[in-house]
């Protein structure tokens, strides 16, 4: 059982008290299609919805509001450019302290998408068109994703840090022929060659599609390559002509991200207009509390689907003000998320476990050298945090005044699914909270039965959210058998959970092959297959193991063709392989070199066997008497890495 920390009163005035939460949540699941009509009126409609929820898991089919007509950038940027013009909209904080940052009112903004989605029609972005957006966490990064909203064009953001391998990948999966990108980001100092990495990526030798066309932001001014007819410096093309928002149905695609499951390549998850928008909008009303002249600071990069949702969505469908932070959390030194909460008052602050552990360890005067009173309310995604890492951020960071929300949430969903509201809930260190309005959740055994109460097992969600997934782009069934096959007629989350007797979640990780890096969401199926692409490298299996830092950390087993011996050259040339194959988000913590992988007879890989051995834990390895060759366990234990 986990202790419970009385919820501190939130200085603001609050959107959902306890009494009220029970009230919605109970009509938000009884007359959901009322319920989420009424909260789609945050949204200005071309054409106002008449239907809800209009969906089926088996066959999977969902739609929402969708004899709708919207356009999010409209929503999201024209409408508070005309009510409130001068009200801030984005202050860009540069990965230097020293550099002068940008702040944009809302009247700004609109200028600045209109200027981006005039320079995207420029090189031919038409409605439905995709358009792979990769970017620093630069103004420009957002006000692309804007602009392909308002000319109806589909994007699909690739984090910065991916390789151009990874990239390649990401450009062909959604047939986009169009890239917007920059000469260098920055981070930590260090430079990323975006543009650069993009020219590789379409030199591969399995891309064969041609770019239409390529937008290129000038940020550091380093001297980058320009293919003529091809790639075109945005500062060249962008103009201020009249741009109209086209209306778009709410069942159009808004954009795609890329993300990584048990088998195969990631896959484009769909999320579509009139659902994500109302999600998105209505999860950041409620869970942020968000109050008129805050500020809010999601630390997350547009890269993941926590920068779409909670950057370039959810706060600005809200007419709010936000931080956008080019840097990270240790540079110049470890205080620097302080001094950025000091420097812009920042009243929300949303970040992940893996960053809150990171800086717990390099001690409290980091943090106590900076005035932190304008906080209010803070924020956790991601991963799981663990409760002593919760404890000094509700104590150290936020000392024991601002409530913790811990919010549960995937790709897939959209927005958070579970937390505690603000003004509502008592917190549980370690335990996300009650699902959201329309959330429901089922535990299920292995064998799919029901389990019900306080209790653990894998978490299903039974009915549709309008932030729901759509389908995988371009390949429906792969979103069937991923989502919808495990437990026939539920959505599958992939996650372990515990439910308690106050009905609090408490997510247990990942029950199937998936890891959580530093909150980057990563298959072990990608990490072999990076190691098998290697000539010497004849067999890998991958696991997750427990890291302080990160959450989990990245453990390969390798055996080598006949003949290779594993030398430290080559275990440092295996790791540069997998960061230039993926990215450095997948370098490997340990690569043990083995004669063989553990395997049934019917040559199943026992990863169960390879996890224990990675914990360190080989005490309790189980049955292994159906293994082909058990005395190999003895030698895997032998050469274990992690002691
Ligand atoms: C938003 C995001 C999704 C996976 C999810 C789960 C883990 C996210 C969490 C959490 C425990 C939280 N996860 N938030 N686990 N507590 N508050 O992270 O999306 O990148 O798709 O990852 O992350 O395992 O299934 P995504």
């Amino acid at each position: 059982m986990l202790d419970t920390v009385k919820r501190p009163q939130s200085s603001a005035a609050t959107h959902c008290t306890s009494s009220d939460y029970e009230t919605m949540y109970r009509r938000s699941v009884e007359d959901s299609d009322a319920f989420w009509l009424e909260q789609a009126e945050r949204l200005d409609w071309v054409k106002a919805p008449t239907k809800g929820g209009e969906w089926s898991f088996d066959p999977v089919d969902i739609a929402w509001f969708a004899d709708g007509k919207l356009n999010l950038c409209h929503n999201a940027v024209d409408r508070h450019a005309a009510s409130r013009p001068d009200a801030t909209a984005l202050i860009f904080e540069r990965d230097d302290p020293q550099s002068a940052g940008r702040t944009l009112t809302y009247s700004e903004l609109q200028s600045e998408v209109v200027a981006m989605a005039n320079a995207l029609k420029a090189i031919g972005v038409k409605k439905g068109d995709r358009v792979t957006i990769y970017m620093p966490m630069i103004i420009e990064g957002v006000l692309a994703m804007l602009a392909c909203a308002r000319l109806g064009a589909i994007h699909s953001v690739v984090f910065g840090g991916f390789s151009p391998e990874a990239l390649a990948g990401r450009i062909e999966g959604c047939g986009s022929r169009f890239v917007v990108t920059a000469d260098e980001g920055l981070r930590g100092s260090k430079r990323v060659p975006l543009k650069t990495n993009v020219d590789a990526a379409l030199a591969e030798p399995d891309h064969d599609t041609p770019l239409d066309g390529m937008l290129v932001v000038k940020h550091t001014g380093a001297d980058v390559p320009m293919t003529e007819g091809r790639d075109h410096w945005y500062h060249d093309v962008r103009s201020n002509a009249d741009c109209p928002c086209e209306p778009m149905d709410a069942e159009d695609p808004l954009f795609i991200l890329y993300t990584s499951g048990s088998t195969g390549k990631p896959k484009g998850v769909v999320h579509t207009t009139g659902g994500y928008g109302v999600w998105t909008a209505t999860t950041f009303n409620y869970i942020f509390d968000y109050q008129p002249g805050e500020v809010f600071w999601c630390s997350a990069d547009i890269g993941w689907v926590t920068g779409h949702s909670y950057i370039a969505y959810g706060p600005l469908l809200n007419g709010a003000t936000q931080v956008i932070f080019e840097g990270v959390p240790n540079y110049p030194d470890h205080g620097r998320f302080w001094q950025v909460v000091e420097k812009h008052k920042v009243n929300i602050l949303y970040t992940a476990p893996t960053a809150i552990r990171a800086l717990m360890r390099e001690g409290d005067d980091f943090v106590t050298k900076h005035d932190r009173s304008s906080l209010r309310l803070l924020g956790t995604v991601g991963e799981p945090i663990n409760p002593e890492a919760w404890r000094w951020y509700f104590e150290v960071v936020g000392e024991e005044r601002c409530p913790i929300i811990d919010t549960w949430w995937q790709t897939e969903t959209g927005g958070c699914m579970l937390t505690t509201l603000p003004g509502a809930h008592d917190m549980k260190p370690g335990s996300a909270g009650l699902p959201f309005f329309g959330v429901r959740l089922q535990l299920v055994d292995n064998d799919g039965a029901v389990l019900e109460g306080a209790n653990e097992g894998n978490l299903c969600i039974t009915h549709s959210w309008p932030g729901q997934a759509r389908t995988v782009y371009g390949d429906h069934e792969r979103f069937v058998q991923t989502y919808f096959s495990t437990y026939a007629g539920k959505y599958f989350t992939g996650d372990g959970c515990k439910r308690d007797e106050d009905g609090y979640y408490r997510i247990t990780g990942r029950v199937d092959d998936v890891i959580n890096v530093s909150g980057h969401r990563m298959g072990t199926a990608e990490v072999e297959s990076a190691l098998v692409s290697h000539p010497l490298v004849a067999e890998s299996a991958v696991v997750g193991y427990p890291h302080d830092i990160k959450g989990q950390g990245i453990y390969c087993y390798v055996t080598l063709n006949a003949g290779e011996d594993g030398s430290d050259a080559l275990y440092t040339e295996l790791r540069n392989h997998v960061r230039t194959e993926i990215g450095p988000i997948a370098s490997p913590d340990h690569i043990q070199f083995t004669d063989g992988l553990p395997k049934t007879r019917s040559g199943k890989i026992m990863r169960r066997i390879l996890r224990k051995i990675a914990e360190n834990d080989y005490g309790s390895l189980g049955d292994t008497s159906t293994l082909a060759d058990p005395s190999l366990v003895e030698r895997l234990i032998e050469g274990r890495q992690n002691r």
